[in-house]
Order: C-alpha cells, then sequence, then structure tokens
C-alpha cells in the first residue's frame, strides 16, 4: 500500500472536514488555530504534497521554493491577494479558491453594513449602552434614507449582483461601474445601470465596493475619490483591504467630507489604523461577511474538494492557474 499524500490544514475547520480530507490524506491540521508566522508555515509545508490555507496564508516565490513536493494550495476564500498566482505556476503549484458558495451571505452582509451606517446603529448602540439616554428627542440619531435612495455598486461580479437583487425591495436605484459592462441580460436583471466612475461617486448616497484585490485596485477610493462623494453619502467596504486609502478615509469621515462608512476590511488587518475607534460615523466589523455557519463550512468543504482533486485528478473544480 502506498503512503497516503501528506497535507497542512493551516487554521481550524469543522471536523467533517477534517474527516473526509483524512480519508484521502495524511491530515496535520491546526485544530487550536494558532496563526502561523512565514516561516512556521514555510517549515510546515515543506514535506508537504498539499495544503488547505486562508487569506492570512502568503503563498509566495520564496516558500514555494523551501517546499518542493507542494502540488496544491486551496484557499478557503473567493479573494486570491494571499497567493502569488504567477509563482505557484512557475513552480508547477496548483493554486484554487472558492467562488460561488458565499455571495448571498456576503452580500447579506453588505446589507447589514449599508443600513447599520445609514442609521447611525453602533454609535446609537454606544451611547445607549454608556447611560446616556434620557429621553426621546425629535432630532435624536438622524440618519440616511435607504428606500428610494442611489446605490452605487463598484464591481458588478457575482456579489455585486446579489447586493443589487437585495436594493429592488428598498425599492433603490442602482447604478454600477466596472472595468467591463455587463451585458443587457444582467443590467435588465438587476436593474443596473452602467456609469463611470466619476458618476458613480458624485450620484450615489451609498457607494458600495464588490472589486477583487490586486495592483490594479489598490487605494481605488482615494482622497479624490472621496471629495466626489457627496457630503451625505456612505462608504460600504466588505471586499479587500487596500481597496480603500484607510488613512484618507478616516480624514474625510472626520472632517465630514462623507457622512459615514460601515467596514468590514482594512489595511494590515488585524491591526487596523487605530484612528477609525476615534471616530462615531463609523461601523466596524471584523472580517466577517461571509461568517455564517452554513457558508464558512460550505467555504471549507469546497476547499477540501478542490485539494482532493487536485491531487487524485490533477483537476480540481476551482483551478486559478490552468497550466
Ligand atoms: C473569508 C473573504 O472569510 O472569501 C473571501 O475572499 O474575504 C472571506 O469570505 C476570508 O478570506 C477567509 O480566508
Amino acid at each position: 500500500m502506498t503512503a497516503k499524500p501528506k497535507v497542512l490544514v493551516t487554521r481550524e475547520v469543522f471536523e467533517d472536514v477534517l474527516e473526509y480530507l483524512s480519508q484521502y490524506f495524511e491530515v496535520t491540521s491546526n485544530q487550536s488555530d494558532v496563526p502561523m508566522n512565514s516561516e512556521t508555515l514555510t517549515l510546515r509545508l515543506s514535506d508537504k504534497e498539499g495544503a488547505i490555507i486562508t487569506l492570512s496564508d502568503r503563498i509566495d516565490a520564496v516558500l514555494l521554493s523551501r517546499c518542493p513536493r507542494l502540488k496544491a494550495v486551496c484557499n478557503i476564500a473567493v479573494g486570491y491577494n494571499n497567493i502569488d498566482l504567477e509563482a505557484c505556476t512557475k513552480a508547477g503549484v496548483m493554486a484554487t479558491n472558492t467562488p460561488g458558495v458565499l455571495d448571498d451571505t456576503t452580500a447579506d452582509f453588505t446589507w447589514t453594513l449599508i443600513l447599520a451606517t445609514a442609521r447611525r446603529l453602533s454609535e446609537a448602540e454606544a451611547y445607549l449602552r454608556s447611560g446616556q439616554w434620557n429621553g426621546w428627542k425629535l432630532k435624536q440619531f438622524l440618519g440616511l434614507d435607504i428606500h428610494h435612495a442611489t446605490l452605487g455598486i463598484l464591481g458588478l461580479g457575482r456579489i455585486g449582483q446579489v447586493v443589487a437583487k437585495r436594493a429592488i425591495g428598498f425599492e433603490m436605484k442602482v447604478i454600477y461601474h466596472d472595468v467591463r459592462r455587463a451585458t443587457p441580460e444582467i443590467e435588465q436583471t438587476y436593474r443596473a445601470t452602467f456609469v463611470t466612475k466619476e458618476e458613480l461617486l458624485s450620484q450615489s448616497d451609498i457607494v458600495t465596493i464588490h472589486v477583487p484585490y490586486s495592483s490594479a485596485t489598490h487605494h481605488l477610493i482615494g482622497r479624490d475619490e472621496l471629495e466626489q462623494m457627496k457630503q451625505t453619502a456612505i462608504l460600504i467596504n466588505a471586499s479587500r483591504g487596500g481597496v480603500v486609502d484607510d488613512q484618507a478615509l478616516i480624514e474625510s469621515l472626520r472632517s465630514g467630507k462623507i457622512a459615514g462608512a460601515g467596514l468590514d476590511v482594512f489595511e494590515n488587518e488585524p491591526k487596523f489604523n487605530p484612528h477609525f475607534l476615534e471616530l462615531k460615523n463609523v461601523v466596524l466589523a471584523p472580517h466577517i461577511a461571509s461568517s455564517s455557519f452554513a457558508t464558512r463550512h460550505k467555504m471549507a468543504m469546497l476547499a477540501a474538494e478542490n485539494l482532493v482533486a487536485a491531487l487524485t485528478t490533477g483537476k480540481p473544480p476551482n483551478l486559478l492557474n490552468p497550466f
């Protein structure tokens, strides 16, 4: 009997996912969930053929040069900016992600941020919890109406489309900008009108971002873009840290150039810019947009299925770098 291939699961996952992987592989897991720095990750991967990884595990040329047996790295995430795809291809390593299974849940959370930010929920709750509430006031925590407002979606991909679909119930006007214009069918289905980035920024009451992070989208929203937004508008980011220039956003929120922001992602997670904490007009979440029980389970299982397919057939369903 030949020995089973050795694989590493870098973070805690559901037990049934480990059981499934164990049918095919000799699994080293990390159920104690201690994050690994890049040296530890490299050492643990040096004798492995495959890995289930997450966004905090950086896979680059240096690591790959020290892990000669590695054939597949399978992200538990749809975003894959933690993986240097070119380096993987050069090293003959398959890389996969988990598209599709998290669209609804991530769009739902985007709406959680939109509503909470527009209606100033974090600020109002903090006020109540601190014992300051001493009576009803007509002008207390006046917020922004979502219904019939203009929603600007930057990136009308899988998640952006579901966000647009939810907007129909709020009878909103939906505009979008993307590097590629959507087909007329998609525009019709989601009742979304294509506009330039400048038009989107200046017309939207809510700007919500749904683009992947890359050098092309680094600081897609910076000082200039924030200047173009309405003073009454809010910015929502449940995509990736780095797409927004956090320092510029903090300055805009502080000076009232825009009304508020709802953020699930930050530059330098988890060590985000502490000045966010001083601001009342921001709703903050620790990168949990896809975190429903069902969806995180689907993501982990899909990553495991990708790894099994990669190491048994060489054809994982969500291969990012065909070669
Ligand atoms: C994940 C995400 O929870 O899928 C993504 O790209 O940002 C989140 O859904 C996270 O990346 C875990 O690796």
